[in-house]
């Protein structure tokens, strides 16, 4: 029986340049912090890059043709910022505005309406270099004027913006784990880093407003979180779920919707968490028309135990975990992804009912999930029964979710194609189209076909 979906729900696909374009030294386009980050050895699995990655750099024409025949609705993507400014500053660069604006007729052209990603990880080196990249207040400005380039050129056609991609990634995996670009491991950047950030989609959004409004789009920002069930019903183990949650999302959310950091971020981090200014708060309360959620998996939350404190749980998805004091763990029962990510599809829906009720009501967007999936050759990855299997369950969630009063008006599926996972190069698949890194071919898989169903039908069939 088909269980449908509201009317003019979006469905779509995202991507993100580093993980798609390659072209790396092509049409002007200067060095990111990946391209350096790649070439540290260690840094990511297989030495891989993304020098070459699917090509859609010379492909996007055949890769848009190829959304049109799945039936996307909307196409979420990033701009890589040093192809438009290669050094990070200044004149805008005529071939990175071309190759953009050539995406987004040809989209058009096919009916399939652009979201763009202002900031999607990849930072021109020259910032990093010169100023010390997100770890300086001046670029907050400097990310301003990045905004207000794209949003001259490319906002006649373009309606639906969004800031910052998972600020939480940049700030936690980049500055306090070390595992993505620029690559620290310090227990303070990231609250500085993550401070910085915030104001950087704030302002941008300001400019939007105040410079655009005749545009007639609408600009957010995109979260990630997972989901944190309470180990048992203690109330020290809920108080754990709620404060894990709060420094996920919180962090990020909160000064947005609410007008400052959660309080139980305050408490435990004292003046290690920067302060923002009276005007600051007044630039962020309000700043999103849209809450765009990222969200992959669950886990179960606990008060850590005394005697082994030491040894909080970093590994899944946790971050600044000392600072939490949550101890996350995994049920037993919970089947994981390849990423070792549990599949726990009950999680979307808690999640987005939470969101729901801390931040009264908002528009949601899911602007991406997914998962990765062991798939060796083409024939298993012409079989992703796992992928259509999550993708249907938790979609299943968001109906629920929906019919729960949750404001959720689009998904994304993460990810278009097989991509460059970041530390895991190409060893991870996320795709809904195997791409064949030798030949560069694009098949689309078993859950794509589904995927393409579930659009035509507004509904999935269960
Ligand atoms: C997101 N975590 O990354 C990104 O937006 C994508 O670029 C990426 O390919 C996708 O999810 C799959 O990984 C994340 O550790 C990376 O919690 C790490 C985490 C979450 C999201």
């Amino acid at each position: 029986m088909n269980q449908p979906f509201p009317e003019h729900f979006v469905w779509g696909s995202a991507t993100a340049s580093y993980q798609i374009e390659g072209g790396t030294t092509e049409g002007g386009r200067g060095a990111s912090i990946w391209d350096t980050f790649c070439q540290i050895p260690g840094k990511v699995a297989g030495g891989d890059t993304g020098d070459v990655s699917c090509d859609h750099f010379h492909r996007f024409e055949e890769d848009i043709k190829m959304m049109k025949e799945l039936g996307l609705q909307a196409y979420r993507f990033s701009l890589s910022w040093s192809r438009i400014q290669p050094d990070g500053t200044g004149e805008a660069n005529a071939e990175g505005i071309t190759f953009y604006n050539k995406i987004i007729d040809c989209l058009l052209a096919h009916g399939i309406e652009p979201w763009i990603t202002l900031y999607h990880w990849d930072l021109p080196q020259g910032l990093e270099d010169r100023m010390g990249g997100w770890l300086d207040k001046s670029i907050i400005p400097i990310f301003g004027d990045y905004a207000r380039i794209c949003f001259e050129q490319f906002g006649d056609r373009v309606k639906n913006w969004i800031t910052l991609n998972e600020p939480w990634c940049s700030a936690v995996l980049g500055y306090g784990l070390g595992v993505h670009a620029p690559g620290y491991a310090d227990a303070d950047m990231p609250y500085v880093v993550a401070h910085n950030l915030i104001l950087s989609h704030a302002i941008a959004v300001k400019i939007y407003r105040e410079e655009s409004a005749h545009q007639q789009g609408r600009i957010g920002i995109t979260n990630n979180c997972d989901w944190r069930i309470p180990l048992t019903d203690s109330e020290a183990d809920r108080a754990a779920a709620q404060r894990s949650l709060e420094f996920f999302l919180g962090w990020f959310a909160d000064p947005i919707w609410k007008g400052d950091y959660p309080a139980v971020m305050r408490e435990r981090l004292g003046d290690r968490l920067p302060v923002f200014s009276a005007d600051e708060r007044e630039m962020l309360l309000g700043s999103s028309d849209f809450f765009g959620l990222n969200h992959y998996t669950t886990m179960l939350a606990s008060e850590p135990d005394p005697d082994t404190k030491a040894e909080v749980n970093i590994a899944g998805n946790g971050g600044m975990a000392e600072d939490q004091d949550v101890h996350l763990s995994n049920d037993p029962d919970w089947v994981q992804t390849q990423m070792g990510w549990n599949i726990v599809p009950e999680g979307c829906r808690e999640l987005l009912k939470w969101i729901d009720e801390r931040y009264d009501q908002p528009e949601i967007y899911i602007t991406e999930n997914g998962c990765a999936v062991d798939e060796p050759d083409l024939e298993s990855a012409l079989h992703d029964v796992t992928r259509r299997d999550f993708f249907k369950d938790y979609l299943n969630e968001c109906r629920h979710a929906i019919t729960a009063g949750v404001d959720l008006r689009g998904y994304f599926a993460w990810s278009l194609m097989d991509n460059f996972e970041w530390s895991w190069g190409y060893e991870r698949r996320f795709g809904i189209v195997r791409v064949d890194y030798e030949t560069l071919e694009r098949t689309p898989k078993l859950s794509a076909k589904w995927f393409s169903e579930v659009i035509e039908t507004n509904g999935i069939s269960m």
